[in-house]
């Protein structure tokens, strides 16, 4: 569609990502070795038309990106991917695809490597306590772009102390063999079913499915959290997330107060 990105492809590897995606999507795959974010193909495939699920995946990215311009670290051995969405909901409700995604993400990891993650309230995934997936929600001319970060045989030697990996959980657990990068095809493809029938869900009947869904996966509930929204410190007890999916935190006077998406960044 793009010949710039059309010449990076990789057909091997997208032909074992449509294997072990198999849920009938027709939507392209776009798969390559090496990029610089799969954020940034999948803005400019948005903007040239790509259709509603359109996957980008690669083997490792040069300039992964997190929230606010933070750095992603991306080297081989993690999956890296971005779904091109077009929702029917309000412009309102998009954020809550961060959940959508970390729900997708955490039951994907449950089944492939017998392991039960908690999700970190909005767009954390964590194991021991440690983080194991970051994702991403950017809207840009009315398309919106889900990035999920997952580290599977990532060497923690490449990654921040705060990180973990799926190998390096399992090994941690000695009942577990930790994965090969062979368990890459099969979490995106589980990843891709999962996030599917989350993201229909959602869009037939908004955010109330998804929080019960959730709830059981959110660590955070009657831990204290320390939340910078904006140029403010505010410190509390998580205790819900709300129909709209905003956290609900009991300050130190006492007050409830929920707090959206997008403008918190929480440091638990
Ligand atoms: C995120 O940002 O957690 C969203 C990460 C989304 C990554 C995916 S990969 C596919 C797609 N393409 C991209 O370029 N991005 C998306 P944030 O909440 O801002 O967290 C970023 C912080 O996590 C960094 O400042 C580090 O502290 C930490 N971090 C960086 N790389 C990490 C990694 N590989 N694993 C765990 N933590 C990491």
């Amino acid at each position: 569609m793009i010949p710039r990105i059309d010449a990076l492809r990789d057909p091997v590897l997208e032909k074992a990502l449509h294997e072990a995606r198999h849920n009938g999507s027709q939507a392209q795959i776009y798969a390559f070795q090496r990029v610089s974010s799969t954020m940034e193909i999948a803005h400019e495939l948005a903007v040239a038309g790509a259709a509603e699920g359109t996957l980008l995946w690669a083997v490792r990215q040069d300039q992964g990106r997190g929230r606010l311009g933070r750095t992603w670290e991306s080297p081989e051995g993690g999956l890296y991917c971005s779904l091109i969405l077009r929702p029917n909901r309000p412009q309102t409700d998009i954020p809550q695809l961060s959940l959508v995604a970390g729900l997708a993400v955490v039951e994907g990891i449950r089944q492939l490597a017998q392991i039960s993650p908690s999700i970190r309230w909005p767009n954390d995934v964590l194991i021991d306590e440690k983080k194991v997936c970051g994702i991403l929600v950017e809207v840009r001319d009315g398309a919106v772009v889900v990035g999920i970060g997952i580290n599977v045989t990532t060497k923690l030697s490449d990654l921040p102390s705060s990180a973990t990996s799926l190998h390096a959980a399992m090994a941690s657990h000695s009942n577990l063999r930790p994965p090969t990068s062979d368990l890459l095809f099969p979490l995106t493809g589980a990843l891709c079913r999962r996030f599917q029938a989350w993201y229909d869900e959602w869009s037939a009947h908004g955010f109330g499915p998804i929080r019960e869904a959730l709830r059981p996966w959110i660590g955070l509930f009657g831990h204290p959290v320390h939340i910078i929204a904006g140029s403010r410190h505010v410190e509390g007890t998580a205790t819900d997330v709300d129909e709209a999916g905003r956290l609900v935190v009991r300050l130190d006077s006492g007050i409830l107060r929920q707090f959206e998406m997008g403008e918190v960044t929480l440091l638990r």
